[in-house]
C-alpha cells in the first residue's frame, strides 16, 4: 500500500532531498510551504520533483495551519524539518528563532497528539546541541551545552520530542544530525559560501572570499546520505534518538584549502577575514560517533569530506560557466544580496 509522508520545510535543502528519496520509494509526498512575496520552490525544481509534490500552505508558528496540513495529508509519517536553521541569524533574531525552531516543534507534536498520535514523528535535531568545548567524538550520551539561541531552541525541541515519546507513547525520534551540505545548501552557510565564491574567483567574477572563524571544526557530510537516515529511524520497531555523522572533523580553513586546491589556486591570495562574520559565541569542534545508527539502522555515510568538497565546487563551476554562457536557472546565487551590504549588528571598535 502507498504510504504518505508530510514534510515541513520541504523548500529547504533536506526537505527537497528527503522528498526526492521518498518519491523514489513510492511514497505520496506532501510538503508545507510558507506564504512569501516570491515563490521559493527552486530546490524542488532543481531536483526535478516539483510537479510530484502535493503542496500545502502552512506555517510552523500557526498551529491551526499544521492541524489542517495533517488533516489534508493524513500521513503515516511526519518529518519536522521546518526551522530558522542559520545559527548566525539566531543571534540577530533570538526570539523569532525560539518561536520557529523551538516552539514550532511543540506545535507540531501537540497537533499530532490531538489529531492522530499514531503518526510517526521525526524531529530535525542537531549537533549544535553539544555546543562549545564538548568532549569528542560526540554520541547520544554526550552532555549538551548549547552555545547559541538556535541551539537552545533545538534543545527544547529535542526534549519535547522525548517527552511526547515517553509521556504519550508517541513514535517520536530525534535525528541528531551533524552538518550536512550539498549544492542546494543555503548560500549563507560556510561550505556553499566558499564553493560559490571560489568558483566565481576562478572564472574572474569575484576577487575575494571573506570569512569569519577559520579554526572552527565541523563534521561535514552529504545531505542526500543523511535524509535516508531520517526515513530509517521511522521504520524501526521502537522510536529512539540517533547521531548521524561521518566521524571526521575538518576546519573551515581546510575546507577553503581543499576547494582552492581543486581549482589549482592559492587560497592565501584570495582569503580575507572580517570580524563581521564572527559570532558572539561559536562552537569549536564537532565530530560525531554514528556507531549506534550503524548498528541499529544499518546506516553509514557514503560520501566523505574530500568527495563532498569536490561535488560542491564542481557543481558551482558548472552553474557559473553556464551562467556566463547566458543560461539562467532556478538556483539562488544570482539573486542573493552581496554579504558586504547586509547589516547585522553594531560592531564597536
Ligand atoms: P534550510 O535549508 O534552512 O530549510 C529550512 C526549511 O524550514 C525551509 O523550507 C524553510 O522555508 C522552512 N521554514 C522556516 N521557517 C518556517 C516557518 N515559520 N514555518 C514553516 N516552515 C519554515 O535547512 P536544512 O539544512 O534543510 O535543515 C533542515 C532541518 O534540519 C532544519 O530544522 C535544521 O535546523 C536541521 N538541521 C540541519 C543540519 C544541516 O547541517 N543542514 C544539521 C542538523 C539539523 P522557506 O524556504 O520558506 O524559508
Ligand atoms: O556553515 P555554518 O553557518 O554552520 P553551523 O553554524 O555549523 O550550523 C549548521 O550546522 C548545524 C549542525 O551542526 C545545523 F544545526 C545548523 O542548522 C546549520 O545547518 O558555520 C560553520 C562554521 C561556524 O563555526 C562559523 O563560525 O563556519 C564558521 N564560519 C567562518 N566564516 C562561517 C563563516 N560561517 C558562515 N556561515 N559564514 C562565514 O563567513
Amino acid at each position: 500500500m502507498t504510504k504518505s509522508a508530510l514534510i515541513t520545510g520541504i523548500t529547504g535543502q533536506d526537505g527537497a532531498y528527503l522528498a526526492k528519496f521518498l518519491l523514489g520509494i513510492k511514497y505520496k509526498v506532501f510538503g508545507t510551504y510558507r506564504r512569501s512575496s516570491t515563490p521559493n520552490f527552486w530546490r524542488l525544481q532543481y531536483l526535478g520533483i516539483f510537479d510530484e509534490i502535493n503542496l500545502i500552505p502552512a506555517d510552523i508558528i500557526d498551529s491551526s495551519s499544521i492541524v489542517e496540513a495533517i488533516n489534508i495529508s493524513q500521513p503515516e509519517e511526519f518529518y519536522n524539518l521546518a526551522a530558522q536553521s542559520f545559527v548566525g541569524a539566531s543571534f540577530e533574531q533570538p526570539i523569532g528563532t525560539g518561536e520557529i525552531t523551538g516552539l514550532g516543534v511543540t506545535r507540531a507534536l501537540e497537533a499530532l497528539r490531538q489529531v492522530d498520535p499514531e503518526i510517526r514523528f521525526y524531529q530535525a535535531s542537531t549537533s549544535e546541541l553539544y555546543g562549545n568545548k564538548a568532549p569528542f567524538p560526540q554520541n547520544e550520551q554526550t552532555a549538551f551545552n548549547p552555545s547559541s539561541p538556535y541551539a537552545v531552541a533545538k534543545l527544547s525541541g529535542y526534549w519535547n520530542t522525548r517527552i511526547y515519546r515517553e509521556g504519550y507513547g508517541m513514535f517520536a525520534c530525534n535525528g541528531i544530525l551533524f552538518n550536512h551540505e550539498s549544492p542546494i545548501r543555503g548560500l549563507e552557510f560556510v561550505t556553499r559560501k566558499i564553493s560559490n565564491i571560489a568558483a566565481k574567483i576562478a572564472l574572474g567574477l569575484e576577487t575575494t572570499l571573506v570569512l569569519g572563524n577559520l579554526d572552527a571544526k565541523r563534521d561535514w557530510g552529504y545531505s542526500p546520505d543523511y535524509v535516508e537516515s531520517m526515513w530509517l529511524m521511522l521504520q524501526q520497531k521502537e522510536a529512539d534518538d540517533y547521531v548521524i555523522a561521518t566521524n571526521e572533523t575538518h576546519s573551515v580553513k581546510e575546507y577553503v584549502e581543499k576547494t582552492f586546491d581543486f581549482l589549482g589556486l592559492d587560497w592565501q591570495e584570495y582569503l580575507k577575514v572580517d570580524r563581521r562574520f564572527l559570532r558572539p559565541l561559536d562552537v569549536n569542534l564537532l565530530q560525531g560517533d554514528y556507531s549506534k545508527a550503524e548498528k541499529k539502522l544499518k546506516w553509514k555515510p557514503k560520501k566523505r569530506f574530500h568527495e563532498l568538497v569536490e561535488i560542491m565546487i564542481k557543481e558551482e563551476m558548472n552553474r557559473w560557466e553556464r551562467w556566463q554562457n547566458g543560461e539562467r536557472f532556478p538556483w539562488d546565487a544570482p539573486n542573493y544580496p552581496h554579504e558586504a551590504n547586509i547589516l547585522t549588528r553594531v560592531l564597536r571598535v
